[in-house]
């Protein structure tokens, strides 16, 4: 194979590769290698990465990672402290990153307790909050769906991804309340994706061939 066909696979591998990456600055974004690449702090509460969390009150429910085999569960601790997991990254402007969050409520009102995604600047200001929910409203021992989350950065710089939960008014409850956190659903390449990847392979197959003869 000579250097120029080598390079024109390379980039046509690039370009395949780099089409669904948007996620890709998160290191570990499914916690599929445990906790690497994130921080925890805790307050009486535990963060785990788990393949299934199972609580009763409210009714029993289990919980599954929506992506891959394991996900964070944040257990809530000490009264009126959110515990956290935190990963910080560089973001281009326009780039988004995006995961999926449960709230798991263990207690009934007026405990509210809590659960969220933040998004805060290199100062540790928040910038947005695009997951949060509490008892507030809720029947008692709510039982949260997986829902998705997304962040696009208007400017470049440096951000820091935090996930909590939090008990309210005091450290305990019928059940501790848990936050739930995973990366985003797979993507599906698209079919510009797919067509890049044929004419790689196409290049792959011409180049073998004429090795052969
Ligand atoms: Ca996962
Ligand atoms: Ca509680």
């Amino acid at each position: 194979m000579n250097t120029n066909k080598i390079k024109t696979l390379f980039i046509a591998t690039a370009l395949v590769l780099g089409a669904g990456s948007a996620q890709a600055a998160l290191l570990n974004p499914g916690f599929e290698s445990g906790l690497t690449g994130w921080t925890a702090s805790l307050s009486g509460g535990a963060a785990t990465v788990v393949t299934s969390n199972s609580t009763t009150y409210g009714g029993a429910i289990t919980y599954l990672p929506p992506e891959g085999s394991y996900f964070l569960a944040i257990m809530s601790g000490s009264a009126n402290v959110w515990q956290t997991v935190t990963q910080s990254l560089a973001l281009a402007a326009g780039e988004t990153i995006g995961g999926q969050a449960a709230f798991d409520w263990g207690d009934y009102p007026s405990f509210y307790d809590g659960a969220r995604v933040r998004i805060l600047d290199a100062a540790g200001a928040q910038i947005a909050q695009p997951f949060y929910l509490d008892g507030t409203g809720l029947p008692s021992g709510y039982n949260g769906p997986w829902t998705a989350w997304s962040f696009t950065a208007l400017a470049a710089g440096t951000y820091t991804v935090e996930y909590a939960s939090r008990n309210t008014l005091d450290g305990g409850g019928p059940e501790q309340t848990f936050g739930y956190f995973d990366a985003a659903q797979a993507q599906v390449p698209e079919p510009a994706s797919l067509a890049l990847l044929g004419l790689g392979l196409a290049g792959l197959a011409a180049t073998r061939r004429k090795q052969t003869a």
